[in-house]
């Protein structure tokens, strides 16, 4: 269940039947697609310019500014892509999104694919998510049914297609030139950048890749104004957003509020730590943005904010863990993931991932030596910066950051020869 300080995209989820049409029409459902097709393409782009809203996909890049990138139309097509593949461990606002209510995103692909000048668009899913798939599916269906997707829609003479793609279930798809190889045919593998998508993107044509939320939020900046949406937030991080709250929390689940919202406002209304333990450490925006801990309660969870206290907003994953967590068994589960899911392209993810979890694995059963801690600093500054793409630096975030505040609980895994917790799962998520 959703909670709410900003009931918009999270509005009628407790609705029995929110994902059908009916109730989304009921919500204004396709007013702001009604409103879009009477309007200038240009002036399109200069609302989602002037409501600041910035992607929430993880770089937080403007969207209009990003629209605005597309050369001038050619004859040729332009696609837009939507980037589903929500994979990022701790992140969970994309797939509660799309199973909620699908026509937002419907919605504002429509309206997203009518200011690009793109006639048809495609929504790149994350392969595990068979459910998420089949409820798109037939939203898609139930959106052209009601004329407001195929030919004519709406009678604005506008044609779009949409296309919803299942990946295979890599981690690295949801990086947007890999996402585009994959759903070429190719195996996903990052490209070279520059030529970005905007410029050369699927079939090496004109593309826009969003995430799911940013061109889920386009119909009620529509709806409401520019203004309404930028009067929302901080400066620099204008608007709402869903945040994602997992882990040792009474209620875990996602929490829409404005940007700037601190954890310790989004624990209060999640009924604040689980057993009323001690808050450990938390992940701003998932495990590939630095750890925080107690101390950074009070940041706000803006994009500037959270990088001046040395992470990242990201996805506004925030994975909560309580004084009953080792450390050191959480980054070396999570370095796993990394290892597992490096693409191999390039030698300082592939190798420095995997000597990452070797050396992680074995202090966290207490062998090794405080060298160790040296090498995996060593390792990561050979990967930061070095790496082809951003899953690189990512696996580099949870090992140094653990380490800056927690080098002590390594040391006395040493120390002890294991694992100073205890090791029993009913113990840890009781
Ligand atoms: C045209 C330019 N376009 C930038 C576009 C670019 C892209 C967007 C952001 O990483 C982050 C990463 C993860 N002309 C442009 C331009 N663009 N300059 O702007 O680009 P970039 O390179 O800043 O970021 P990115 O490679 O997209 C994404 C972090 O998100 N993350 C990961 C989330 C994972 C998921 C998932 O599971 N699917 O979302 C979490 O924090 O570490 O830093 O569109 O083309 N001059
Ligand atoms: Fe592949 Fe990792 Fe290199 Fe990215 S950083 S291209 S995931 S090997």
């Amino acid at each position: 269940m959703a909670t709410t300080l900003t009931p918009i995209l999270t509005k009628f989820w407790d609705h029995p039947q929110s994902w059908t049409l009916e109730t989304y029409e009921a919500n204004e459902g396709y007013q702001a697609l009604t409103k879009a097709l009477a309007m200038d393409q240009s002036a399109l782009v200069s609302m989602a310019k002037d409501s600041g809203l910035r992607g929430r996909g993880g770089a937080g890049f403007p969207t209009g500014m990003k629209w605005s990138f597309l050369p001038p139309p050619d004859g040729g097509p332009r696609y837009l892509v939507v980037n589903a593949d929500e994979s990022e461990p701790g992140t969970c606002k994309d797939i509660p999104l799309m199973m909620a209510a699908p026509h937002f995103l419907i919605e504002g692909v429509a309206i997203t694919s009518y200011a690009i000048g793109c006639n048809h668009a495609f929504i790149y899913l994350r392969g595990e998510v068979v459910h998420v798939y089949r409820r798109l599916l037939r939203a898609v269906e139930e959106a052209y049914a009601a004329g407001h997707l195929g030919k004519n829609i709406q009678g604005s003479g506008f044609d779009l297609d949409v296309t919803v793609h299942a990946g295979a279930g890599a981690y690295i798809c949801g990086e947007e030139t890999a996402l585009l190889d994959s759903l070429e045919g190719r195996r996903g593998q990052p490209r070279s950048k520059p030529p970005f998508p905007a410029v050369a993107g699927l079939y090496a044509r004109p593309t826009v890749v969003n995430n799911v939320e940013s061109i889920a939020s386009i119909p009620p900046i529509l709806l409401h104004g520019a203004d309404w949406f930028a009067a929302m937030g901080t400066e620099s991080s204008k608007g709402f957003g869903i945040f994602s709250l997992s882990g040792h929390v009474a209620n875990p689940g996602q929490f829409e509020a404005p940007l700037g919202i601190t954890l310790r406002e989004l624990l209060d209304m999640a009924g604040g730590m689980r057993g009323g333990k001690k808050l450990k450490f938390w992940t701003p925006g998932g495990s590939s943005t630095p750890l925080f801990t107690e101390e950074h309660l009070d940041i706000p969870l803006d994009f500037d904010s959270v990088a001046k206290a040395g992470s990242m907003l990201g996805t506004r994953a925030l994975q909560i863990f309580d004084e009953t967590t080792c450390v050191v068994r959480a980054v070396d589960r999570w370095t796993d993931f990394y290892k597992h899911e490096s693409c191999g392209k390039c030698t300082p993810c592939r190798e420095g991932t995997w000597w990452l979890k070797q050396i992680m694995g074995r202090l966290e059963h207490g062998q090794g030596d405080e060298e160790d801690l040296e090498k995996l600093l060593d390792i990561c500054d050979n990967i930061l910066g070095r790496s082809f793409c951003a899953l690189g630096d990512g696996a580099t975030s949870p090992v140094t950051s653990s380490i800056q505040y927690f080098r002590e609980e390594f040391l006395e895994h040493l120390r002890q020869g294991g694992c100073p917790f205890d090791r029993d799962a009913s113990a840890l998520f009781a």
